[in-house]
């Protein structure tokens, strides 16, 4: 190849007939609605955004247009007040994330009422662009957007994405990599799965050893890791600046083994004198030895779940709760601190209860709302928590008939460490085979007997670590699954139609190789 020739492709590829007509191509989630006309803009090297409106945000959404369309075209393309072919207005009303676009021979113009809805307008107008406009250096290219006007708006508010940075760990710069793509996608909330069994991965500066014990190993027993509070912070701020909201999750009182085996007292039962150790649903025990510690519990790097319980009859365990969310709500600008809840198969039942009234009780205490797995909805919820459905519908309809909201994230859809099929390198398979159209052919309103629309808050697609230990294996099982998701969570169901998405996740698909992303090359799609 020379670069005559690579230049003469990516010239072709600019002027396919289709790049100047404004449609939906190449955008994922697909907008509310699209008309074209004839005609279309063309960048050029005396392009500007100009701004229109004044505040931080609405300047950092400038300077995100400008910084991503600067490398390939090789355009200086300032970011001021002054007059510009690029408009970025924030109009006056209720914030909202609604956006439109207006495209015409001598400018384009992106409206919003807020600035994350011009933050998604940007992401739209990226994607109305040619695919060479990826590129981190100048190519040649014909930076043309059809002209038209696009209306958009999310269909849910609440979207999100799991990262569960127990089962193994995730450095900060992964994380934020991730968070990079949740953008593109118009993802709003990133959920960290913080704790489980096999890891406890924020430093609590009032209970060290857990970081200091239970950091430090993972699933197959590498060396695990956990972000210091200053990590934590870098993640909420960058996310923020995305108009990313992160929520995390402390999951109890099961999924605990990293916690027990941190610290002796939070474990159920104790060390009876004569040497032997009893447990608490072995009968009464004497009230004046419970505080006394039992064994702290082993580390654990397997992957079952289900065996492990805090002490929920012991004052101890919540004041260490306590603790944990005091710091976990000083970190955390917001609304939600989720308490997982499931698989708590060790914990008697009513225990259980006792330990998530009080819990949720906690977080309210301190400003926040609570959400967890959807188990949580067997306790009497506080108005405002929210149950994650994954597994059990009649608990979706025990928070629905508490009055309670709903996130989205049924395992069989949802998950995004389910094997794509039974050759996937990677992956579990308990709850289905997840093909491209299987994470796409849903109507989160539909999906569940008596769960409406109305009672649900959102859609959340959860990725678990169990089989998963680097940026290449999160890649591989997120995309092109997490697109799928986001246009779930953002578009309407009238607007979504698997044919169409086939077409458009071939041009996402050419973004990820340019931006090197390995995503699943899924059969179903003519890459
Ligand atoms: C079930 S989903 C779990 C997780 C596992 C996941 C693996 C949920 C609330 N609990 O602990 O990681 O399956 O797919």
């Amino acid at each position: 190849w020379t670069l005559a020739a690579l230049a003469a492709i990516s010239i072709s590829s600019c002027q396919a007939p289709n790049a100047i007509k404004l449609d939906e191509t190449g955008i994922i989630p697909i907008p509310s609605s699209i008309s074209s006309q004839s005609g279309a803009f063309e960048l050029s090297s005396g392009s500007s955004v100009q701004l229109i409106g004044t505040g931080d945000d609405l300047t950092r959404v400038g300077n995100y247009l400008a910084e991503k369309l600067r490398p390939a075209t090789g355009y200086a393309i300032p970011v001021s007040s002054e007059d510009g072919d690029m408009k970025l207005e924030l109009t006056s009303g209720d914030p909202s994330e609604k956006y439109t676009i207006e495209v015409n021979a001598d400018a384009v113009k992106i409206s919003s009422t807020s600035a994350a809805g011009l933050y998604y307008g940007m992401q739209t107008l990226i994607k109305a662009l040619p695919v060479e406009i990826e590129n981190t250096s100048k190519v040649a290219g014909e930076w043309t957007i059809g002209n038209g006007k696009i209306v958009d708006e999310p269909e849910f508010g609440y979207r999100g994405a799991m990262l569960d940075v127990a089962r193994h760990f995730i450095s900060v710069v992964d994380v934020k990599h991730f968070i990079d793509q949740m953008g593109t996608l118009k993802f709003n909330y990133l959920h960290l799965h913080l704790s489980d069994d096999q890891g406890w991965r924020i430093e609590i500066k009032s209970w060290p050893k857990l970081t200091e014990i239970g950091g430090k190993t993972e699933v197959g027993g590498g060396e695990g890791g956990f972000f210091t509070q200053a990590d934590y912070t870098e993640i909420v701020n960058y996310a923020a600046d995305r108009f990313i909201t992160v929520v995390p999750e402390i999951d109890m009182p099961g999924h605990t083994n990293a916690a027990l085996a941190s610290y002796a007292e939070l474990n159920p039962g104790v060390n009876l004198p004569d040497g032997d150790f009893a447990t608490m649903t072995e009968g009464k025990i004497d009230f004046d030895i419970l505080d006394k510690s039992p064994e702290p519990a082993e580390l654990y790097t397997g992957i079952e779940v289900g065996f492990s319980t805090f002490a929920t009859n012991k004052e101890i365990t919540y004041t260490f709760v306590e603790d944990v969310i005091k710091e976990l709500v000083a970190l955390t600008p917001g609304p939600y601190i989720h308490i997982g809840g499931d698989e708590s198969h060790v914990t008697e039942k009513d225990d259980y209860i006792y330990f998530v009234e009080r819990v949720q009780g906690i977080v309210t205490k301190h400003g926040k709302k609570s959400m967890g797995w959807d188990e949580i909805a067997t306790a009497k919820l506080a108005p405002g928590s929210v149950a994650q459905f994954w597994a059990k519908e009649e608990n979706a309809i025990m928070a629905k008939e508490q009055g309670n909201q709903i996130l989205m994230s049924p395992a069989k859809r949802a998950y995004l460490d389910m094997q794509y099929d039974s050759t996937s390198r990677l992956g579990l398979h308990w709850a289905a085979y997840i093909e491209l159209d299987d994470s796409y052919n849903w109507d989160p309103a539909t999906y569940a007997d008596g769960i409406n629309k109305s009672d649900i808050l959102g859609v959340e697609a959860p990725l678990w670590t169990e089989t998963i230990t680097n940026r290449a294996d999160i890649e591989y099982m997120a995309f092109p699954r997490l697109a799928a998701l986001a246009e779930v969570a953002w578009s309407s169901s009238e607007r979504r139609n698997w044919e169409d998405f086939q077409k458009r996740i071939a041009q996402q698909g050419k973004r990820w190789d340019i931006n090197g992303i390995g995503f699943y090359r899924s059969p179903k799609v003519n890459w």
